[in-house]
């Protein structure tokens, strides 16, 4: 399988994290890239579309701000990395402000999303490794992989959270549509609900939207992935929320991914994106669920079943030692029973 990266994504490196009242080390760190680049080799470079296909599900006002903040924080005088400590949660209008902490309150939904020197420059790689990868499946390619770092599937059009900034699989599945595929399924294996690509998608009948996280009852993002919500207007039927408890193993995971699976069928997409996360692993540093590396393999091979033409982007997994190992799993699952 064909993988695509840009080297500027290692160079997005935020120092700490707030977690749960005190900093600890930025979980989303540049050792996962390295890692991962470690085990699958280096893959290929991603190609420069421009920004027009960002812009496509990006508020051209967010992505000025993702472009500047850094830049302004600086020339604020500030040190580390930017983050916001005031969040417009009632009453957020586009005032326009000056001041950079109500820019950032403005366009960050959580205090888990800090930008630093190299975080456009990363986020912009990783969105077009996705549009490079969808690239090589438009042209024939039964699959491909975008090794995208920093993740996306909590960043909405207008606002980054939990550790993303750009929503690549959005980008593509839109990508996509601008080159006559209009109806796309995402499926979200990530451990937590893919609350951005949700929320782009929420009114749209035509990009269905699948996830299977950690019930947000108990786990980050909390607001969204609870079984209700099903889509609105246009959209009604084509989101699809499978959360679980927290310790579920393959047994209980796989009958959720069948259930996911069938509804992906139902829709009857012509392409395929898998908002891949390796955040489910029994070892994983910030998660709860306990699938082992053998049980990516068999995800793997369940969704290739489909034998839709598939797009994987990368989302979490924080096990850096034994991400590059779970991710070669699943993409070898998918593979071998690709067809
Ligand atoms: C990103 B992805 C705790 C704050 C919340 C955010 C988790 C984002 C996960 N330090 N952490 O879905 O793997
Ligand atoms: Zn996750």
């Amino acid at each position: 399988m064909r993988q695509f990266s840009d080297p500027a994504q290692v160079l997005h490196a935020p120092a700490r994290e707030l977690h749960n009242g005190g900093w600890m080390d930025y979980a989303e760190s540049p050792a996962r890239f390295e890692a991962m680049l470690d085990t699958l080799g280096p893959g290929e470079p991603a190609r420069d579309f421009g920004i027009e296909p960002i812009l496509a599900v990006h508020d051209p006002a967010y992505v000025a701000f993702l472009r500047e903040a850094y830049d302004l924080w600086r020339a604020a005088g500030r040190e580390g990395d930017a983050m916001g400590y005031i969040f417009p949660i009632r009453g957020r209008r586009p005032l326009d402000l000056e001041r950079i902490d109500a820019k950032i309150g403005a366009f960050a939904m959580d205090a888990s999303t800090p930008v630093a020197s190299g975080t456009w420059g990363a986020a912009y790689g990783g969105a077009q490794s996705a549009l490079t990868a969808l690239e090589a499946v438009l042209g024939g390619d039964r699959n491909a992989f975008a090794l995208c770092r920093p993740p996306g599937h909590h960043c909405g059009a207008d606002y980054m959270a939990g550790y993303c900034y750009l929503n690549n699989a959005a980008i593509a599945a839109r990508a996509a549509q601008a080159r006559g595929i209009q109806r796309v399924a995402i499926l979200d294996v990530d451990y937590h609900h893919g609350n951005g690509t949700q929320d782009i998608f929420y009114e749209d009948g035509e990009v269905f939207f699948a996830s299977i996280h950690a019930d947000p009852k108990t786990d980050y993002p909390f607001f969204w992935g609870h079984a209700d919500e099903r889509g609105e207007g246009a959209g009604e039927g084509t989101t699809l929320n499978l959360p679980l408890p927290q310790g579920t193993d393959w047994q209980g995971y796989a009958l959720a991914l069948d259930t996911a699976l069938q509804a992906v069928r139902e829709h009857a997409a012509d392409l395929l994106i898998v908002s891949y996360g390796a955040d489910t692993f029994a070892e994983d540093p910030i998660s709860h669920f306990r699938l082992l590396r053998e049980d990516y393999g068999a995800m793997g091979e369940r969704i290739a079943a489909l034998g839709l033409p598939t797009l994987v982007v990368m989302e979490g997994g924080y096990a850096v030692d034994a991400l590059g190992a779970n991710v070669a799993a699943f993409l070898d699952g998918l593979e071998r029973t690709a067809r």
